[in-house]
């Protein structure tokens, strides 16, 4: 069973306000496109092709760097894309809104804390929102690097994800990547961040 490029729920202009149509296009339908073609290849008539994408990245420490690079790009993207909504942003309420007090004192200090992991990412990376047993943690990985990955500093289920890599964000902020941060959290789906607790 090979994997697919999952579809958008939103069309490529209709997170304008923080992405521009151009970088979510040519990042969908190149990036990830590739990302997930090049994990097939990687993994084909391998005994990985019968495992969840969960499955292979938890063993990614004894595999090939093309498995560890493309299956974590196919993975991070999967998470990013359903993250973000043209009806998102805003202050989170509910579930999560407690979540995020009660392991960051608030919603504002969590907010700090994320912006700053994505900030101070050296290179190209991610930065993450952990769920590790009941904990939240915030932490960042390099490349493709990803929590689920058993060489992960921070090892857990991410439920929200940034993306910092250059070609997320150069086009319309070049080197401004704290303006794209910034903006990041205009389009934060809270719903479905609070669908991982
Ligand atoms: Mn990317």
């Amino acid at each position: 069973m090979a994997f697919t490029l999952p579809d958008l729920d939103y069309d490529y202009n209709a997170l304008s306000r923080s992405i521009d149509a151009q970088t979510m296009e040519i990042h969908h339908s190149k990036h990830h496109a590739a990302y997930t073609n090049n994990l097939n290849a990687a993994i084909e008539n391998s005994e990985l092709a019968e495992k969840s994408i969960e499955e292979i990245l938890a063993g990614v420490s004894s595999l090939s760097p093309a498995v560890r690079n493309n299956g974590g790009g196919y993975y991070n993207h999967n998470l990013f894309w359903k993250i973000l909504s043209p009806d998102g942003g805003g202050t989170p309420v509910g579930k999560i809104a407690e979540a995020l007090n009660a392991n960051f004192g608030s919603f504002e200090n969590f907010k700090a804390e994320f912006t700053k992991a994505a900030a101070t990412r050296f290179g190209s990376g991610w930065a993450w929102l952990v769920k590790k047993d009941d904990q939240l943690i915030v932490s960042s990985t390099p490349n493709q690097d990803n929590p689920v990955m058993d060489i992960a500093e921070v090892q857990g289920t991410p439920i929200l994800a940034l993306d910092v890599w250059e070609h997320a964000y150069y086009l319309r902020y070049q080197n401004r990547r704290p303006d794209y941060i910034a903006a990041f959290w205009d389009v934060v789906n809270w719903k479905e961040v609070e669908s991982g607790l």
